[in-house]
């Protein structure tokens, strides 16, 4: 063979191979752009276990606290260290000027509505003390504020009816009246201040609970935090206005091609049964 051919054989051999490389390294990538994909999935996984836990962790604080007080904390918010703001003359929570039962926006740019961490002795929180999920945003809680009418006998003193004190001198047939949990958003009529909409009109077709069964309520925004809450269904845990909107919604996750828009929310509820029992156990209740 003359060496210019044996040039050409040479070159043309170390041309496959490159081609095989190539092929190699695409196949490498693809593995290891699956592996990453694994992976982030299995962290996201995580995220979402931790802070179905920090949830759980935080009711059962939220019930300790109602064991020791004989009531419900009231929110924090976030121009506060982490505690609630309640004003123990009158047991309503406010700060004298602005109540603040259900959360969202309130007057100076503050949030409220939030967890109050310091009040409870929840361990998970930011630098300034607030309670946070396994993203890092801030936990919301929503306690009831009225009673829901013809439940219970006497007055209360209280306006924050989760008085076991009340209770015991007025009988414990007193139930929430206004915390409601929707299954979504998207219906028609519209969600109101008091109501979970849908038709038909009054059946209480789109409630996932009643007026009367919630006594607190704690949830986190899930990965997209408060900045994703763009579609109806997530709006609609956050447009309270301190005390002008007890009416949430909660679902498994979605998409933002759903109906309601994306939705990570995580919710858990205090129910007033499981608080009756807390307190009957507690010996605080007859
Ligand atoms: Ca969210
Ligand atoms: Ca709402």
């Amino acid at each position: 063979m003359k060496p210019r051919a044996k040039r050409a054989q040479t070159a043309r051999r170390d041309g496959f191979t490159l081609v095989e490389l190539a092929i190699a390294l695409a196949v490498v990538a693809l593995l290891a752009g699956g592996l990453l994909y694994t992976v982030g999935a299995q962290t996201e996984q995580r995220r979402f276990d931790e802070t179905r836990r920090r949830l759980d962790r935080a009711r059962e604080l939220v019930l300790g606290f109602a064991v020791m007080n004989g009531r419900l904390p009231c929110p924090a918010r976030s121009s506060t260290l982490a505690t609630e703001v309640r004003d123990a003359a009158t047991g309503r929570c406010w700060d004298g000027a602005v109540e603040d039962y259900y959360g969202g926006s309130l007057a100076g740019g503050a949030t409220g509505g939030l967890l109050p961490a310091a009040s409870i002795g929840f361990p998970h929180t930011d630098a300034a003390g607030f309670a946070i999920d396994a993203w890092g945003n801030r936990l919301r809680y929503a306690v009831a504020k009225s009673v829901a009418s013809g439940t219970c006998a006497g007055s209360f003193t209280n306006p924050h009816w989760v008085n076991a004190a009340n209770m015991k001198a007025n009988g414990i047939g007193c139930q929430p009246g206004d915390l409601l949990i929707c299954k979504s958003a998207a219906v028609s009529p519209a969600l109101s201040s008091s109501s979970c909409g849908g038709t038909p009109v009054g059946s209480g077709a789109n409630q996932i609970t009643a007026k009367s069964l919630v006594a607190a309520l704690v949830f986190s925004l899930g990965p997209n935090g408060r900045a994703g809450a763009t579609g109806a269904d997530e709006a609609a845990n956050l447009d309270g206005g301190g005390n002008a909107d007890p009416v949430f919604v909660f679902h498994a996750p979605t998409g933002a091609g759903s109906a309601g828009g994306e939705f990570d929310d995580q919710f858990s509820w205090i129910s007033v049964g499981e608080l009756y029992g807390r307190l009957i156990t507690a010996r605080l209740l007859p």
